[in-house]
């Protein structure tokens, strides 16, 4: 098992509209552990393969107390929804940024198990907006898509300064050898 590196907000391939998976393989199955393991220990309660830099329609996701449910989409297509909710929403790939979103109480949605079978499921809850978050990055959306420009800008400065801080706290730590 391997944990993965997470894209950050604005990285372009965020951006990537994902493609249909179509070989059920060893590696694929391989692919959905290491995003499974990846989620738990970030913590998440959802992780789409676009976030791992890999562009197929593949997510995971876990709304679980005790992380012993786990969910491996392959391929998902929401069939029906009905009402709506807003949730404060977070995401992995927008390290500390939570905003109300709103999106749909229930959802049934068709999909792909990791070795190509089809099944149906139904979701409310936070599981429901879960899977609708996720399916949006597999479409190259982010939640702070449905924010306002002002606050999408200011999230943007605030994680690149947050960058910079890290990449110079980087360099300082490193150990100073004397030049020949
Ligand atoms: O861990 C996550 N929590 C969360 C909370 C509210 C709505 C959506 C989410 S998904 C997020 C993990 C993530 O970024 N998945 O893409
Ligand atoms: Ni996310």
């Amino acid at each position: 098992m391997t944990k993965l590196a997470i894209l950050e907000f604005p990285d372009p391939r965020l951006r990537t509209r994902a493609e249909p998976v179509t070989e059920f393989d060893a590696a694929l199955q391989q692919l959905a552990e290491n995003m499974l393991e990846t989620m738990y220990s970030a913590p998440g309660i959802g992780l789409a393969a676009t976030q791992v830099d890999v562009h197929r329609r593949l997510l995971v996701a876990d709304v679980s107390q005790d992380n012993d449910s786990p969910h491996v989409l392959v391929n998902p297509q929401i069939l029906t929804a009905e009402g709506t909710e807003v949730t404060e929403e977070g995401c992995l790939s927008v390290p500390g940024v939570f905003d109300e979103v709103e999106r749909s109480e229930r959802i049934r949605v068709r999909a792909q198990d990791v070795n190509g079978r089809t099944f149906e499921m139904d979701a409310d809850g936070l599981l429901a907006v879960c899977i609708q978050h996720e399916i949006d990055h597999l479409n190259g959306k982010l939640f702070v898509d449905y924010l306002s420009e002002l606050k999408r800008s200011k999230i943007r400065k605030k994680l690149d300064k947050e960058r910079r801080q890290r990449a110079a706290d980087a360099g300082s730590l490193r150990p100073q050898v004397p030049a020949l």
